[in-house]
């Protein structure tokens, strides 16, 4: 069974699923230890892990690079951010083409411009493709993935962009209609109730997907209550978690003036080692260096 039918599967059964924003091998291979049931290879975190702002600045390949690399390490599924598709229809036939090799079981197509602004920007410039436009997008998507269950989710940012619900829900039933397998709806509001008074109009035939970023006091048990979300997509909190953590560390080794308080609040190198599979490489070693 591929990651993609997998994905596809435990959708239909499971109802609601946790998906953590990975940007290295090393991220997703703590999210898959943690629980999560699969990884977003998020623009955000991958833009962010560079020091550059989540604009369009981040190549198609240095996004697969890494998205290969953490399919090497992980074996969740991986639901990857594909932005805007790097251009229109003809480059977004070519983008599923790549990412579907490189290891992704889905991809998530947003409705913006190229180059895109990140949705949470206050004041960002948000600029939405005509309908006809985002719909022959989602068609290419569609029409060049190779496995049937490799699922291809439209994203629509009526909402972040300030066109209102009804557009928003327009624009999400014009994407099933163009083929999509679900739909991703964002908010940038600060409480959820423009998400959650989506999911109570929609009455499409597809799931949605949401990323509770800018909401976060949304619980599962809230959402699964709604009744049609599929995934929550966790989509900024690693690389956050990350920058915390660096932030007080590093700080923490100025002020005392050497690393002889820190060392104990970190993981041990031996901790390390074991998330870099340091054990069976050594196995390896005792075996065939000779
Ligand atoms: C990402 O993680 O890249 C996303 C989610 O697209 S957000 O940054 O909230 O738009
Ligand atoms: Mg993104």
């Amino acid at each position: 069974m591929t990651k993609a039918k997998i994905l596809r599967t435990q959708i239909a059964e499971r109802g609601l699923l946790h998906i953590m924003a990975s940007h290295s091998p090393l991220s997703a291979i703590l999210a898959e230890e943690a629980g999560f049931d699969g990884l977003w290879a998020s623009g955000f975190e991958l833009s962010a892990l560079y020091g550059l702002p989540d604009m369009s600045l981040i190549s198609m390949t240095q996004h697969l690079d890494m998205l290969r690399a953490i399919a090497g390490r992980s074996s969740l599924p991986i639901v990857a951010d594909i932005d805007t598709g790097y251009g229109n229809a003809i480059n977004v036939i070519h983008t599923i083409v790549e990412y579907e090799r490189a290891g992704a079981s889905a991809v998530v197509i947003e409705d913006k411009t190229f180059p895109k602004v990140t949705s949470l920007a206050p004041g960002g410039r948000q600029e939405l493709l005509r309908v006809e436009e985002f719909q022959g997008k989602v068609e290419a998507a569609v029409a060049a993935r190779q496995d049937s269950d490799f699922l291809v989710i439209a994203r629509t940012e009526a909402l972040i962009a300030g066109l209102g619900e009804p557009e928003a829900l327009a624009r999400a039933q014009a994407y099933v209609e163009a083929g999509a397998d679900l739909i991703l709806i964002h908010s940038k509001k600060t409480e959820p109730s423009e998400i959650e008074s989506f999911s109570r109009k929609w009455s499409g035939s597809v799931p949605l997907v949401i990323v509770p970023n800018a909401y976060p006091d949304l619980h599962a048990d809230r959402v699964k209550a709604l009744g049609n979300i599929a995934m929550m997509i966790y989509g900024n909190y690693g690389i956050r978690a990350a920058t915390t953590a660096m932030q007080e560390t590093f700080r923490r080794i100025i002020a005392d003036g050497g690393v002889q308080n820190v060392h104990k609040d970190i993981v041990a190198v031996e901790e390390v080692f074991r998330l870099q599979g340091m054990k069976s490489t050594k196995l390896n070693e005792q075996r065939y260096l000779r």
